[in-house]
């Protein structure tokens, strides 16, 4: 176990260093010059861990150990390697890592699996380049159309295939492919919240994923002369944009149930301490266990941008993602718990208010996820922090449960 720890301590390590912001998190875009270096080090290890080494046309790394059964399907093991802007370590690395190492395992015991085992590693879960986020897992799934994929721009107005080109990548690979290639997907992933810490329990079995969606407004006023227009003439897009995003907490809050709102990014234009903002770009993510809860919250913010339109030119909102609450498959489920059991590992049943690749998969192939602790709760910061040991923990229950969805006999 001392062995396996050091290794994933290693795997951590070296991945973040793959960083645009040193010393302040972990700051790895897609398609970035950070992302060519984690993907370089990941494709080096599958190939260490004797794995067939292939990217799609979208960038998602494939790492395959074929199985005894022709054209039978694979079981997806993974997370992603992309990162919010200065966010921490482990967040998806530590499911890249943890499937590496399980592909380590059927290596070092020359298991010989009927059904391929593939090591996945997704590219811009978050969409802190692109927007929206689950991008590599809804391409593979055909969510996301080809057509839509290319259209995607990033704030500098460079579009997703020409980044990738930038980095080596070949957009004209295969993207969407057909489910019945999946026979399921299992990811570690970090709590990103305190309950498993507080309840002194090293691994969480996912029962549910809460549903979620993101919007980027714009609105539009007119710019002005911060000294010379007087009050009363004025068309202010971040006044009109700030009386907004400060009601919003509200409606979350009289939603209830655990519905939470956020607005994360803010853009204003021109951005001159002495003109009249013409223009503000924001994010609203809303989440909830149950739809009836989003879609309320969604009515009420449209509600008030109706109601504030008439302060400015004009308000639109661009609803970039939408995910329903997902459960997760109960066979695994049992898989999962049963192989915690067997290890004599503590764990128990937990729910996600994150998001995850997980529950794209979900609607395509059996799907489960385990989470192992973050200290403090903290997660997208700088001091993200989950435990070697955890990670190892989960490692040993996912080999034990991919042994068993493979069908792989130790000699
Ligand atoms: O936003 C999320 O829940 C995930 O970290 N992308
Ligand atoms: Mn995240
Ligand atoms: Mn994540």
């Amino acid at each position: 176990m001392d062995e396996l720890r050091a290794s994933i301590e290693g795997h951590i390590d070296t991945l973040s260093k793959f960083t645009a912001t040193p010393g302040v998190g972990t700051t790895r875009l897609t398609y970035s010059k950070e992302d060519k270096q984690a993907r370089e080090y990941i494709k080096n290890k599958m190939t260490e861990y004797r794995l067939q080494v292939s990217e799609d046309g979208f960038g998602n790394i494939f790492g395959k150990l074929n199985g005894t059964l022709k054209d039978a399907p694979s079981v997806l093991i993974g997370s992603h390697f992309d990162s919010v802007p200065n966010g921490g370590s482990f967040d998806g690395p530590a499911g890249v890592v943890a499937a590496l190492e399980v592909a380590a395992l059927f290596a070092q015991k020359q298991l010989k699996p009927k059904y391929p085992l593939e090591v996945i590693a997704l590219i811009e879960e978050e969409g802190a380049r692109f927007g929206g986020g689950l991008m590599g897992s809804r391409g593979i799934t055909g969510l996301l159309s080809e057509k839509d994929f290319k259209n995607l721009k990033d704030k500098d107005g460079i579009s997703t295939e020409e980044a990738m080109v930038n980095i080596g990548l070949d957009p004209s690979l295969p993207k969407k492919r057909d489910p019945k290639t999946i026979k399921a997907f299992l990811e570690l992933h970090i709590e990103q919240g305190p309950v498993l810490e507080e309840k002194n329990i090293p691994i969480g079995v996912v029962e549910a994923i809460v549903g979620l969606t993101q919007f980027k407004v714009t609105v539009e006023g007119k710019a002005g002369h911060a000294g010379t227009t007087p009050m009363a003439r004025r068309s202010d897009a971040l006044v009109t944009a700030a009386r907004m995003i400060a009601q919003f907490p509200t409606l979350a809050i009289e939603e209830g149930e655990g519905t939470v709102i956020t607005t994360g990014q803010l853009n204003v234009f021109p951005n001159g301490a002495n003109v009249i903002p013409n223009k503000t770009v924001f994010t609203v993510d809303i989440r909830s266990s149950k739809e009836e809860h989003i879609q309320n919250v969604v009515r009420q913010m449209t509600e008030l941008i109706d109601l504030y339109s008439q302060d400015v030119i004009r308000i639109s909102a661009e609803q970039c993602l939408y995910m329903k609450p997902k459960v997760m498959n109960q066979e695994i489920i049992a898989h999962l718990k049963e192989s915690s059991r067997n290890l004599e590992i503590p764990y128990c049943s937990i729910n996600s208010g994150a998001g995850h690749d997980a529950m794209v998969f979900s609607d395509f192939t059996d799907v489960g996820m385990v989470f192992i602790p973050s200290k403090d709760g903290l997660s997208h910061c700088p001091e993200e922090w989950s435990d070697a040991g955890d990670i190892a923990k989960a490692v040993q229950i996912l080999y034990e449960t991919t042994k068993k969805l493979t069908e792989a006999e130790e000699k």
